[in-house]
């Protein structure tokens, strides 16, 4: 029962509603989720955020508005719907700010999550709060870490195409050693039942991480010195860190990682289950990246065959030389003693480089001969084998079989180092450029001349197959996921090493110890190293593993946990796994699309393997809002310094600005800010230098005269232009918006209309105040209409208004067409105020389809109108036909097929009774013009067409 009194109506007062009634729902528990199995459920989550030190700026709650509007709605209609919050509390920033400043992580993240938690207070926000998690809560990561042993304790059988306990795998082995298994692994091994059993533990644990799914292996990782900790690719763009920008290196290093790669054709094949957008697909394909092709074998003449990966059969007499990668283990083997110190120099130079730059180099191709040949095996001709960066070691085979008039990479190697371009297409020139359409017939290519693409690559195939000399193979893109890092505030491993051998930790949980300093060590350890075994709360072993978990470990699974948040026996029990199942809508950033969506459907599947979850794929729909870019505006320097003073110069267009430095301004000293006269006058650079004590000394360029600070604070009336450019909203542009501040001026409810009128929610769109005090204005006309309500009954008017509303917000949620609506919404309320409208009844239902929208104003006028339940317990209006239907129709008159004038008539007339009046209309008898009309066509409620 709602305690709040209802009073006389004033004016529309935001600031006291919303506080008011987001107090109501705290005292009323209104939003409290029970797990009520007898009722349909809906579960609406929205990505949970990392708490960063910069609070909420008005872009980020641009999604959580559009969930809440859908849960609100979902309530409505009588679901049961789950509607949580939490936070990705584990993660780099708070940990680099422990490093400047000595601040436990956890301490600044509890203050983070604080101020937070405010912001989004202030939204009016219907998130069951009881339900909060944190993945840096011990009683959370305790789950994360079960799941990690449960992947160490799997391997993946491609037979049964699931993830089996590691047990099984071992029974196999003592039977029959690795005969008949199939399973994913990092090497292909092979051993009998015997080797097996006369093998040490410690061999045999080598050999079981082969298989495990989550595995120890040395291999090459983008390493960060500066943020002191290896990255995952997706974390990596152009060879620097996507957090700080930080130059990445290639490194060699043992770390944990997860057999992603085992699922990449379960994790496109779900693809076609789930309702995600095409272009979101399409990045997950691509990350995937699927191709079919085949291995060739090539012998070489003085060391062991080749194996390459071509998707081109068809191509093979055009293979002009062979490729290895720099570090594929053939190399030594294969090259000349002549060749060998160049091919050492060559492969040095290019392990500086990581393999995302290597794909995406442009520039002259590098590479070198390694002296020898391989013998084609259809033609025997000599084949010249070289190295190059441009062919990827893990990749396919780390071979390829080069044609030049095919591929246009191979094609500028042999232009880079004179190797001859063999012509194998008809009526086509490949000197110039490969020819990379698969349209073109065969020539110079033996049996398969004059043959097309698909002919030619099915008798090909067979051909070579049947020979022995290539092998149908399908490869993925999709690299399994590195799962250490060199960090202290992530997620502790239950792992201890006993001699070398990583021995896990079941029945008690790992808990972060406790360290002073969260720098790596004197020798380069990572901060855990510097935890004495005292620090711990369990040691064992030789030592404990000094790795944590990436920030995506607890966000693959988080969603999970809100179904049962203080189970402190399972992660969830079944019947709330049951019962809530798979998130109905997800929404979230686009960013997210091959990080962490994939990591959290490949973990999904995992825990469905093993029967730990009931379904196979997490999130049935999502959603990506788009961004709300921001204004950024910049003041112009010169990159010369006069007398060692940096000078700005008060208008760029007359400068030259190649000697100029763009320097962002912070928007809240911008006049006209977000417009093409955004300036800065005397006052404002007055702030600007307080803000920037840096440039307290610099000098101003005006009107061609050099002024400091003290001088011109004469020269009043003049404006620094700024430069305006639209990008990101972000702190890095002093150009965020704090929603807090808009909050205080307009409310929640305006903010929150506000946002949803900016635009589509799939789309990218810029911020921009003008429109706010529209939508303010909206809010204010919809109290008003309340004024002067009172039991009479509704009108006809009233009535079609309600219904055409109902319908079209109706159709509008469930479409997620956010921006409509609001629309919508407004010319209701236009109409209403037109009329007079003051029907409780009408008004009773406008304010129930308003109230997911702007929620604090809708409990007010609702109570207003004499209720005592809080909104959120009404149902949802349904529309009726029968109050839309027009009652009457403009119908276009024809005369012989051309429409000349229209009529106004009412619907209910019959075909005989809508030609008399329009045959009687003095505006046909002038069309007519004395003919004799030959048929006058009648479909009611449509047209009339008069034949003459
Ligand atoms: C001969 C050929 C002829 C090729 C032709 C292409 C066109 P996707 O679709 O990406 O799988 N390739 C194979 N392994 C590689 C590696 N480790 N690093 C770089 N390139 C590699 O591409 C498969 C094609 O990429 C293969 O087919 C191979 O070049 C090359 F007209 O072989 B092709």
């Amino acid at each position: 029962m709602i305690k709040c009194q209802r009073k006389k109506m004033l004016e529309y007062n935001h600031k006291e509603i919303e506080k008011k009634w987001q107090e109501t729902w705290e005292k009323e528990k209104t939003y409290l989720v029970k797990n009520q199995y007898n009722l349909p459920k809906y579960y609406v989550l929205d990505m949970f955020p990392y708490p960063s030190g910069e609070g909420l700026h008005v872009g980020h709650p641009l999604g959580y508005i559009a969930s809440d509007i859908v849960s609100r709605y979902k309530r409505h209609l009588g679901y049961n719907v789950l509607h949580p919050m939490g936070y990705d509390s584990f993660g780099l920033p708070a940990e680099q700010y422990a490093i400047q400043t000595g601040k436990h992580p956890a301490e600044t993240t509890e203050l983070n999550i604080k101020r937070y938690r405010q912001q989004l207070d202030r939204l009016g926000f219907s998130y069951d709060w009881s339900r909060e998690i944190k993945t840096s809560d011990p009683n959370f990561y305790k789950w994360t870490q079960e799941f990690f042993i449960l992947m160490f304790n799997s391997w993946y059988d491609k037979n049964e195409k699931k993830a089996r306990r590691i047990e099984e795998l071992v029974s196999c082995f003592e039977k029959n050693g690795t005969k008949n298994i199939k399973a994913s692994s990092t090497k292909k091994i092979e051993f009998s039942a015997k080797e097996w059993s006369n093998y040490n533990e410690q061999k045999k644990e080598s050999l079981l991480m082969n298989y495990r799914i989550a595995f120890l292996s040395e291999g090459v990782v983008n390493w960060c010195p500066e943020l002191g900790t290896v990255l995952a690719n997706d974390e990596v763009k152009d060879g620097f860190s996507e957090r700080g920008a930080h130059p990445v290196e290639q490194k060699k290093m043992v770390q944990w990682s997860l057999r992603i790669s085992a699922y990449a054709e379960r994790l496109l094949k779900g693809l076609e289950k789930v309702d995600f957008s095409n272009s979101l697909k399409e990045q997950q394909k691509n990350w995937i990246g699927k191709s079919k092709g085949s291995t060739v074998l090539f012998e070489t003449e003085n060391g062991q065959p080749i194996e390459v990966f071509t998707t081109r059969l068809d191509t093979i007499y055009g293979v002009g030389f062979m490729v290895l990668a720099p570090e594929n283990k053939l190399v030594k083997g294969i090259t000349t003693t002549k060749q060998s110190k160049e091919i050492e120099d060559y492969i040095k130079q290019t392990s500086k480089k990581s393999e995302r730059q290597r794909i995406s180099e442009k520039g002259k191709p590098t590479g070198v001969f390694t002296g020898a040949y391989a013998i084609h095996p259809l033609n025997k001709k000599k084949i010249p084998i070289w190295i190059a960066d441009y062919v990827l070691n893990d990749y396919g085979t780390g071979a390829v079989m080069a044609v030049p008039s095919g591929d246009q990479r191979d094609h500028d190697f042999a232009k880079e180092f004179k190797i001859d371009i063999p012509e194998i297409f008809e009526n086509i020139n490949c000197q110039e450029k490969a020819y990379v359409e698969k349209d073109a017939k065969l020539k110079n290519s033996d049996f398969l001349n004059g043959m097309s693409y698909e002919n030619a690559i099915e008798k090909i195939t067979k051909f070579m197959d049947s020979k022995g000399f290539s092998k149908t193979q399908i490869n993925y893109k999709l690299r399994d996921a590195i799962f250490s890092r060199q960090r202290y505030w992530g997620e502790p491993f239950p792992v201890y090493y006993e001699k070398n051998t990583p021995k896990i930790i079941e029945n008690e949980q790992v808990l972060l110890p406790k360290i002073n300093k969260f720098l790596p060590t004197e020798n380069g350890d990572p901060p855990l190293g510097r935890a004495k075994s005292d620090d711990w709360n369990i040691f064992k072993g030789d030592r404990m593993e000094q790795n944590t978990m990436p920030g995506w470990a607890g966000s693959s699974w988080y969603f999970l946990r809100f179904m049962d948040p203080k189970n402190t026996h399972a992660f969830c029990s079944v019947e709330n796994l049951k019962y809530w199942n798979q998130v109905d809508l997800y929404v979230g950033g686009a960013e997210h699309a091959v990080g962490h969506l994939l990591y959290s459907r490949f973990w999904t599947k995992f825990l469905y393997d093993h029967g730990k979850v009931p379904f196979d794929e997490p999130y049935k729909k999502l959603v990506n809002q788009g961004m709300i870019g921001g204004p950024i505006h910049f003041l112009w320097l010169k990159k010369e310094k006069e007398n060692n003073f940096p000078v700005f110069v008060e208008n760029h267009q007359t400068q030259d600005h190649t000697n100029l430095i763009k320097i962002p301004c912070h928007i809240d000293f911008v006049s006209s800010a977000g417009t093409k006269e955004a300036h800065l006058n005397i006052d404002q650079i007055v702030s600007f230098t307080n803000w920037r004590p840096e440039y307290k000394s610099a000098l101003f360029e005006i009107k061609g005269k050099k002024l400091n600070l003290e001088q011109i604070k004469d020269t009043l009336d003049t404006k620094f232009s700024l430069l305006l450019e639209q990008g990101k909203m972000s702190k890095r542009y002093f150009n965020t918006i704090d929603p807090e501040k808009i909050c205080d001026q307009y409310g929640a409810d305006t903010l929150r209309c506000y946002e949803m009128f900016l635009g589509p929610i799939e789309e990218h769109k810029p911020w921009n105040t003008n429109g706010i005090s529209g939508v303010n204005n909206f809010l204010k006309r919809t109290w008003n209409l309340f004024k002067g309500f009172n039991s009479a009954k509704p009108t006809e008017k009233e009535l079609k208004i309600l219904h055409k509303t109902i319908k079209k917000i109706t159709e509008d949620i469930e479409n997620l067409s956010l921006n409509t609506a609001i629309s919508t919404f407004m010319i209701a309320v236009n109409e209403l105020t037109k009329i007079k409208a003051t029907s409780q009844e009408i008004l009773s239902q406008l304010i129930i389809l308003m109230s997911p929208f702007a929620p604090h104003i809708s409990e007010e006028l609702w109570l207003t109108l004499g209720n005592n339940e809080s909104i959120t317990q009404q149902n949802w209006p349904k529309h009726n036909e029968e109050y839309i239907k027009e009652s009457e129709h403009e119908y276009p008159i024809s005369f012989n097929g051309k429409m000349r004038f229209k009529i106004k008539m009412p619907l209910n007339l019959d075909k005989e009774t809508i030609e008399k009046r329009v045959l009687i209309n003095e505006r046909t008898t002038k069309q007519i013009g004395g003919r004799s009309v030959k048929k006058v066509i009648v479909v009611p409620g449509k047209i009339v067409n008069i034949v003459i």
